[in-house]
């Protein structure tokens, strides 16, 4: 017992529950059961056993509420969805199912380039409208921060439009959101045939007016065959350092072009999908300290085979992210506690490594320190579940778990989350 005076006020303290405090504690997921968790002015000021809080839990706070033994983690943290778009590309999943591949339907037009159409010709307001629910379902399944991704307009207006609807996500929502500018995703239809001239227009005009807007957090490049080389890239994550922007990379996915020694080369955030990386890329992101993002959720729609090196990641203690890559062609996928589940299926994590991967990782993949753990001093952000373990998360494939979200120390409202 601490001689503090009472009562501390705290806006609120969770009694008789079990803490999943993802907080490196020796214990797996960081459990510390019998616990209770409080928090003030939007952080956490208590996350630990009951027997050591500082009081009664009466005079620390006048909103106390026992859970009698539910679990608590932190927020759930998407760190790569292109989540604001136009239209979608049903058609395309039909084309896919009749035997056309990826890279033909990007070939032939459609792909990439059929959101550009569709996300330009709408206004803020309606990209808003056909963005939200998507971000709603994420946060209805426990996700209290996520990365948005521009590169669906390709031209300045667009992008910025993009990026400003993202961040506005991130208020109406009341969650954390990071942007990051993706112009390098593909070739917009007015460049056509001169994908050089495209690639100096995204580093002299769109990125120096982008980091001018102070709207993107980060930039990211789509290096691979169908889309920009390594040399491209370099060229883009040169202009983005110049910048002060951090870079993070789609790398490796369809082939090995060495974008993950390349993202680390330039201390890279993270490197993205990684299914055909090197043991010589993974080597590289360790030393650099470049996050893995792994995103089973586009490995599964491509029906993809070749599963990302998750022994050489874990030999070389790199840290491994698990994330959406929500987005109209390869992803359109809602959950990420279903893309942890697809991890665990799929690529062969630990529910443990699935729950790091969508906490403490995802937060480290977007640099913030501030989440992804519940430790005093940390941002409020947790939920609280219907479930008997953590591993329960992973392990249950679709269906409403999360009994209460709440971000920022604020109660994610029904009305804020349910789909609309
Ligand atoms: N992320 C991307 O940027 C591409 N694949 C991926 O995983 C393409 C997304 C799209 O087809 O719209
Ligand atoms: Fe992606």
């Amino acid at each position: 017992m601490t001689t503090k005076n009472y009562p501390e006020n705290w806006d609120g303290l969770l009694i008789d529950c079990h803490l999943a405090t993802m907080d490196g504690n020796g214990a797996p997921f960081g459990e510390v059961r019998h616990a209770a968790l409080g928090w003030k002015n939007g952080r956490i000021v208590f996350a630990d056993a009951m027997h050591a809080l500082p009081g009664l839990p009466h005079a620390l706070s006048a909103n106390v509420e026992s859970l009698a033994g539910a679990w608590i983690t932190p927020g759930l943290i998407d760190c790569h969805t292109h989540l604001v778009f136009g239209g979608n590309r049903a058609r395309e999943f039909d084309m896919r199912l009749n035997g056309a591949s990826y890279a033909e339907i990007a070939r032939a037009g459609g792909g990439i380039a059929s959101s550009v159409k569709d996300t330009r010709a709408l206004d803020d307001e309606a990209l808003l409208a056909a963005s939200l629910p998507r971000a709603r379902a994420l946060v209805a399944d426990g996700v209290t921060t996520l990365e948005i991704k521009s590169g669906y307009g390709l031209d300045l207006d667009s992008e910025l439009k993009m990026l400003r609807v993202a961040r506005r996500i991130g208020s109406e929502l009341g969650i954390g959101v990071r942007t990051t500018f993706l112009g390098a995703h593909a070739l917009p239809p007015e460049f056509a045939g001169r994908q050089a001239d495209y690639v100096e227009h995204v580093c002299e005009v769109l990125m120096p007016a982008v980091a001018e807007s102070g709207l993107a957090d980060a930039v990211d490049a789509f290096c691979e065959k169908i889309a920009f080389t390594p040399e491209e890239t370099r060229r883009v994550f040169e202009k983005a350092r110049a910048l002060g922007l951090p870079v993070k990379l789609h790398a490796d996915q369809l082939s090995d072009l060495g974008g993950a020694g390349l993202s680390a080369e330039f201390n890279g955030l993270s490197a993205d999908h990684i299914e055909h990386t090197s043991v010589d890329g993974v080597r590289a992101m360790a030393r650099a300290g470049t996050v893995a993002v792994l995103l089973p959720g586009a490995f599964y729609a491509l029906r993809d085979t070749m599963v990302p090196p998750i022994a050489d990641l874990r030999e070389h203690a790199v840290p491994m992210a698990v994330a959406t890559d929500l987005n109209p062609g390869t992803s359109p996928l809602l959950s990420l506690r279903l893309a942890m589940n697809m991890a665990c299926t799929l690529f062969r994590l630990t529910p443990e490594e699935a729950l790091r991967g969508a906490t403490v990782h995802a937060a480290t993949a977007l640099g913030l320190k501030d989440r992804g753990r519940l430790a005093s001093g940390l941002r409020a952000d947790f939920i609280i579940w219907d479930i008997g373990a953590p591993a329960d998360l992973c392990y249950w494939i679709g269906g409403n778990l999360a009994r209460r979200i709440v971000a920022g120390g604020r109660d994610l409202h029904e009305e804020r989350i349910a789909p609309g």
